[in-house]
Formats: C-alpha cells, structure tokens, sequence
C-alpha cells in the first residue's frame, strides 16, 4: 500500500513514512491533511480570549534561541509583583479573557512562593478565569532550585490554582541539537516525565516544537514520535503546536529559514502523524497571521487567542507584541472560509461566529 493510500484509510505513520512525506507535494499532503481535519471538526476553527502574561525575563539559563531572557542581550530585567500580575489578569477577565497564559523566565532570585503565590492570588480573585502556567522547563527549573522532586511542584500547582499546562520547553527532542541549542535547561525526557505526571492527576497539557532553526525534519518526525507514544499512553495532550523559529536579538545563527512551504508541510505532517492529539495549533505569533490562516487548509484548527500581549516571541522578531482584538480575529477566520468557534481552554465551544449572517448564534452547533 502506498503512504497515501494508508493515510486515506487511517493507518498509522512509521518514521520512514513519516520522513517520507516530507517529499510529497504540498497540495497532496495538504489534501491529506485537510481531510482529516474536516472529518474532525469541519470547518470550525478554533480560538480562545486569552492573555499572556510573562511575569519575569530574568533566567538563569542561556537558551541561544531566546531573545527574551535579560541574562542576554534585553537590558530591561524585571520581576513583576503579585499585586501588578493581579492586576493585568483582572483588567484582561473584564475585557472578556478566560485563560491566562503565565510563562516565565527561570529567575533564581525569587523562591517557588512567588510563582505559586500569584496563581493562589489569581485564583482566589478571579476563580472563574483558566490558568495555564508553568511549563515543564521551569518546573524542572523550580524542582532543581528548591531541591524538591517533579510532584511536589506538580501538586503545589494544583493546590495554588493552576488548571492547565502550557507546551513550552520542548524545543526539539533530540539531544544533540538539543545540547547545543538549551543546554541546561530541562533533558527531553524530563520534559516528557513531567508532562507524564501532570496527565497522570488528570490534568491537561499543551505540546510545543520549535522548528526551523538548526534541526533537520528527521528531528521534527522524532520530536512528533516521542510525543505520540507518550499520548498514547496518557490521552493529556490537547494540542501540538510547532513553533517557527523568530531570528532576530539571539545567539542561533541561522543561514537557512524554512519556506512558507516548509513550514505549511510541517503543520500537515503533524497532523497525519499524530494521530492521536485532538488539535493542532498554528500560532500565529510564529507563523504570521497571514499564514496561520492558511495553515487551516493544512490540518491546523486552532488558531491559539487574541494573546493581548506577548514578550516572547515579539523579542525575537514576531508582530504578536499587542495580540489583536476578537473582533479582528474572527472576522479573519470567517473571511478565510472557516467558522470562527470560541473555545475555552478545555475546547468546549463557547461561542459560535455564524459563517452567512453577521450576528454570532452562542452556543454548539
Ligand atoms: O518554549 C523562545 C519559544 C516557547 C523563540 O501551550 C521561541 O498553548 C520562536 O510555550 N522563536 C514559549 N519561539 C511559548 C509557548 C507557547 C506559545 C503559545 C501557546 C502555547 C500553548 C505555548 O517560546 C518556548 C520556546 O520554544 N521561543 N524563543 C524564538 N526565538
């Protein structure tokens, strides 16, 4: 049987068909991809209200890729208070945010109490609003620090509030461009542990790849691998988001960037390839919006938020530093051909956008 033909029935990519289907047409793999996606969720796309918040840029590790830590070239270093973290979760829920997305450097100068007092402070303020936090990178940065294992964090995030994980710190798998581009920071297989034991309690998470960068698709269909044995496993993954690699203000010299092609065959992979992850993201951070957009007709259903406002990405070259209003977002999906479905963190829908009229109908469809 040919690798299209196994795909059209459902089965299972190997690595070397998986390899393999990188060297297909784009609009073959995109057809592929597509159809899947459409018996899943037709043309619904996906997008929640949510606020990034990076309530710290001081990092004791040296990732090249990132542009963001103040150990590095940003002169700016902050900490943010609890009081100002409350505060910008608060004015973000009353303008409509269900999620706030926390992610932060790995500052050693403040204990785990000031991470897990602002969940607890979020938490008790605003108990309606989902809080994604912590990636498995600072966990294994706060288990480390305060000399605690992987489920004393786990369980402390939980009781201070924390709902959800986002997919961060994965980078790539593969531990020799792994080394050289994160040395230090957390091993792939920690970062899979982790992510293990949060699905273990019952919880949720996200899972990230960056790509684009120094890694050869062999690594990303490794990456993919590794993630699709551990859901088989627990069923917590919710969603898997590559992350196009942003050039500017690092240290990861970089001579060739991937294609738009590339990239729109990597978002398609994934989803023939993990077959077992429900959603696949195209952050539009990353990706550009114009993209992203495309990327629906490629296997991708969620488009991530409205993000507000984002340090990240945007430190490295990304336009995501004032995210963009709901009203925008949604006229885009439907102006794309898509139907523009709220969700909330969990993907229960939220809020249809009806696709002929101009007014929304609330509810599922
Ligand atoms: O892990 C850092 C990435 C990630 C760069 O779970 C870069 O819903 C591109 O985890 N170019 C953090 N990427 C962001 C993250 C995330 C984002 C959106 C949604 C979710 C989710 C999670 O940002 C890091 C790292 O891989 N990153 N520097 C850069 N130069």
């Amino acid at each position: 049987m040919d690798i299209v033909e196994k795909v059209l029935e459902g089965g299972r990519m190997s690595r070397e068909e998986a390899l393999e289907l990188y060297d297909m047409d784009l609009f073959v793999l995109g057809e592929m991809a597509d159809g899947i996606r459409r018996r899943m969720y037709g043309k619904k796309s996906f997008f929640n209200i949510n606020r990034h918040i990076n309530p710290t840029n001081i990092c004791k590790d040296i990732c090249k890729f990132c542009a963001y830590s103040a150990s590095r070239k940003n002169p700016n270093r902050y900490t943010m208070s609890h009081e100002e973290i409350l505060s910008i979760a608060s004015s973000a829920y009353e303008r409509g945010a269900k999620e706030v997305h926390i992610v932060s450097a790995h500052n050693p100068n403040v204990g785990i109490e000031w991470y897990m007092g602002a969940f607890r402070k979020i938490k008790e303020t605003l108990p309606q609003l989902h809080i994604k936090a912590l990636t498995a990178a600072e966990i294994n940065f706060l288990a480390e620090s305060e000399n605690i294992g992987y489920d004393d964090v786990i369980d402390m995030m939980i009781e201070n509030g924390v709902d959800s994980m986002p997919g961060g710190g994965a980078e790539i798998f593969d531990e020799e461009v792994r080394d050289f581009i994160c040395k230090g920071k957390v091993s792939s297989q920690g970062w899979l542990e982790i992510h293990r034991k949060w699905h273990e309690r019952g919880r949720m998470s996200n899972a990230t790849m960056l790509f684009g960068h120094i890694e050869r698709r062999e690594h990303r269909i490794d990456h993919m691998l590794r993630l699709r044995e551990l859901q088989d496993e627990t069923g917590g993954f919710n969603a898997f988001i590559p992350l196009v690699y942003q050039r500017e203000n690092n240290f990861l010299k970089v001579e060739e960037f991937p294609t738009a092609q590339e990239i729109l065959k990597t978002y398609a992979i994934s989803r023939i390839v993990l077959d077992n992850i429900p959603h696949i993201k195209a952050y539009w951070a990353t990706s550009t919006i114009g993209l992203a957009l495309l990327a629906q007709e490629f296997g991708a259903d969620d488009l991530d938020g409205t993000i507000e406002k984002e340090s990240i990405q945007s430190a490295a070259g990304a336009r995501s530093a004032s995210g963009m209003s709901v009203e925008e977002f949604s006229k885009l999906i439907k102006n794309s051909g898509f139907i523009p479905v709220e969700r909330d963190s969990l993907y229960n829908e939220l809020r249809v956008y009806d696709q002929s009229q101009s007014e929304d109908s609330i509810g599922n469809f």
